[in-house]
């Protein structure tokens, strides 16, 4: 299946395409094969200065900022229109450099479709200006609400959703008016170029989107402490999270983080079993575990357990790894060498904290699996006997690595707080034939998102996001536009008077 990928020049700064002045370039590879797709250029400091000015130049002197509501959201219809216009090309971009199925790449793109939709309606209620009255507002006095763009925004993103996760941060900031400069994963940069072309061809200013194909190293410490930048917007790993709030601390700028998470699923025994059978399996083995919501923590209630996991091991083994864009595939390989040998890590973490490893484990066979022997691939994994101290329970190993936690029957208290013993927050389920017991412990879950009787399913209107350190401020819904917006009060005297504070002698 052939597609023409993004060619370089893949920097675009000041309305330009241009390469790196040292000359970098960086290899993006096939994950389900291990080739080099093709070649990026590296931005350095250098290119990350002459981003943030542009961006700024452009934010302080153009009438981007300053234009309707309507005019701006006529774009993101248009960037809607063309998502789906260029679907069959982005998605097949998408699975060659995520390893990710072509269904999994075209469901990123539907929804993304919609979160565009979304934010053209959502971002016309800014231009409401909301009037103050009574309290302590005088009735000489119109006190009126209205909202601005925030400015110059960096925008991060990560590897296992490259698509997905730039535009939930793109489709509120450019709805607002705000200049935008993208930095897009190194291992999976070539939707977000591609995606930068196609905003320029739905009209948006050149200028309003610089992008910065580069490491993390290389640019993120001028993007994270330059004082012309207003706003941060990460998603990744907590490690780095931390890094980019500590920088962003030193000039007080706006800083949203999505860190993961580590999320319960909490199964009870009223539950029919292979219904629950397979609800387990998708929470966890979607995309090869490589989602920051996936149900990696199976928490269930003891007297299904053992029939339960059985089933589940059953399911793993049969599922059909592969070339995600070979039809049959029903999940991918891991992203890159570096992530498998971390995922082969966490493996041996819990063989040496005493836990039982019930399939997977290891990259398939390669006598038995031929066609898998070149790519990251690693095969579906669940393992039994684990304990809340464990690590293996507790770290976020954004494999397809499922652990098994068992509560006493009934004891709803334990199901409740093993759920909530994590440091993360980002999503759970709660699986139960009992509707009040389900919408119950949804309640006591102290993560953002609750499935209850499904896994996984997120809408463009709702917030997404996490408490503890699975990050701060909300994606997604109106909070995700809010994210993008400063709030100015003004407050118009219509009949000025002495204030007669001070009392000088000419008073
Ligand atoms: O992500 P990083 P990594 C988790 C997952 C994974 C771990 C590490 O557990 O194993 O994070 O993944 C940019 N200043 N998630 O190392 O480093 C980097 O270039 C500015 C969860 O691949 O967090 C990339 O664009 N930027 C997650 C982005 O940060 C920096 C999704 C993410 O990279 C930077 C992915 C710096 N100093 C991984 N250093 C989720 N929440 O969904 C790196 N970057």
């Amino acid at each position: 299946m052939s597609v023409s990928l993004p060619s370089r020049p893949t920097l675009l700064i000041d309305g330009k395409w241009i390469s790196a002045a040292s000359g970098d370039t960086r290899p993006t590879y096939n994950p389900a094969d291990a080739t080099v797709l093709t070649n990026v250029d590296e931005a350095g400091p250098a290119e990350a200065e002459a981003a943030i000015a542009s961006a700024r130049r452009f934010f302080d002197t153009s009438d981007w900022r300053t234009q309707s509501h309507a005019t701006r959201c006529a774009l993101l219809e248009r960037m809607a229109e063309l998502l789906q216009k260029h679907k069959p090309t982005l998605a097949k971009i998408e699975t060659l450099d995520t390893g990710k199925t072509l269904g999994e790449s075209e469901i990123d793109i539907d929804d993304v479709t919609n979160v565009f939709k979304f934010y053209a309606k959502e971002a016309l209620k800014l231009d409401h200006e909301k009037r103050i009255t009574g309290g302590s507002v005088p009735d000489s006095v119109v006190s009126r609400i209205i909202h601005e763009p925030v400015g110059v925004c960096v925008l991060i993103t990560p590897w296992n959703y490259p698509i997905l996760q730039l535009c939930w941060k793109l489709a509120p900031a450019l709805a607002t008016g705000n200049a935008v400069i993208i930095k897009p994963s190194e291992v999976t940069p070539l939707s977000s170029i591609y995606l930068v072309h196609m905003l320029l061809e739905a009209g948006f200013p050149p200028q309003s989107v610089q992008l910065l194909t580069a490491g993390g190293a290389s640019v993120g410490p001028t993007l994270t402490t330059n004082t012309d930048v207003d706003l941060v917007s990460f998603t990744g790993g907590l490690a780095t999270g931390r890094r980019i709030i500590q920088a962003t601390a030193e000039t007080v700028k706006r800083c949203t983080v999505e860190l993961g998470g580590k999320n319960p699923n909490v199964v009870f025994a009223d539950c029919d079993l292979e219904w629950a059978i397979d609800n387990v399996v998708t929470a966890v083995f979607v995309h090869s575990g490589q989602v920051c919501s996936s149900g990696a923590r199976l928490i269930v209630e003891q007297s299904i357990a053992d029939k339960l996991v059985a089933g589940v091991v059953e399911r793993a083994k049969q599922i059909r790894m592969g070339n995600g864009l070979d039809p049959t595939s029903e999940t991918g390989p891991l992203v890159s060498a570096e992530h498998r040998a971390k995922i082969e890590s966490f493996i041996e973490l819990a063989r040496s904290e005493g836990a039982k490893i019930l399939c997977g484990g290891t990259r398939p066979d390669p006598k038995e699996f031929p066609e898998l022997a070149q790519g990251y691939y690693f095969l579906p994994t669940v393992i039994d006997g684990c304990n809340r101290d464990m690590r293996i329970v507790q770290e976020e190993t954004f494999g397809p690595i499922l652990t098994v936690e068992r509560f006493k029957d009934g004891d709803e208290e334990t199901a409740v707080r093993l759920a909530n013993d994590t440091k993360y927050g980002l999503a759970g389920g709660v699986q139960s034939g009992n509707k009040e017991r389900a919408e119950r412990i949804a309640r006591q879950l102290r993560h953002g998102t609750v499935w209850v009787n499904t896994y996984g399913a997120y809408t463009a209107e709702a917030e997404w996001g996490g408490y503890g350190m699975s990050g701060n401020g909300r994606e997604l819904g109106s909070k995700g536009l809010d994210e993008y917006v400063e709030t100015k009060h003004l407050w118009v005297e219509d009949k000025p008077a002495l204030m007669h504070w001070f009392k000088g002698a000419r008073m």
